[in-house]
């Protein structure tokens, strides 16, 4: 009987020749079910730029915050930032010294420093890109990115399908 129990046990646990094996994502502690929609980090700092609280973030909402989020790392009032700092400035405000935009993306004259000006001028770009109905203010809708995959932090639970990810606001 015992000798039974431990063969239906192995027959269990091996799969039949043939049959495919499929290599799911550790489980997360809370069981949480994984996201469809995602916000990338500068998307997450512009919505925190939303300085009356009305869930939306103008462009001078933005130019002032991230006005802000320099002068919080440009302690010695430089006026620029190297790129240590930058990722300083990355890993406080985005949640990683690798977020995106990289230095190289937001220093345009190439002189291994970023002004503020220059970060100024990256958000007016990315301001532009997330205000997908052009009504001068980002809202939180705009901010979020729809995966057709669901994911948690350790990537993609499921096979990818053959779309990519689109963004909320259309575009
Ligand atoms: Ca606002
Ligand atoms: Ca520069
Ligand atoms: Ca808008």
């Amino acid at each position: 009987m015992m000798v039974a129990a431990l063969l239906l046990l192995q027959a269990a646990a091996t799969p039949p020749p043939g049959s495919d094996i499929v290599v799911r994502a550790p489980a997360t502690p809370f069981g949480q079910t994984p996201a469809t929609m995602v916000i990338e980090p500068v998307a997450m700092m512009i919505a925190t730029l939303d300085a009356d609280g009305d869930g939306e973030t103008t462009r001078s909402e933005m130019i002032e915050g991230v006005r802000h989020s320099f002068e919080a790392i440009d302690t010695q009032h430089r006026g620029s930032l190297g790129y240590i700092q930058f990722a300083d400035w990355a890993e406080k405000w985005l949640g990683d010294r690798n977020a995106l935009p990289s230095p190289f993306d937001v220093d345009r004259d190439g002189d291994n420093r970023i002004t503020l000006d220059e970060l100024q001028a990256h958000f007016a770009k990315l301001f532009s890109r997330f205000d997908a109905n052009r009504d001068g203010a980002i809202s939180r809708s705009e901010t979020l990115t729809v995966r057709a995959t669901p994911a948690d932090r350790n990537g993609p639970t499921a096979p990818r399908p053959p779309t990519g990810e689109r963004r909320k606001g259309g575009r």
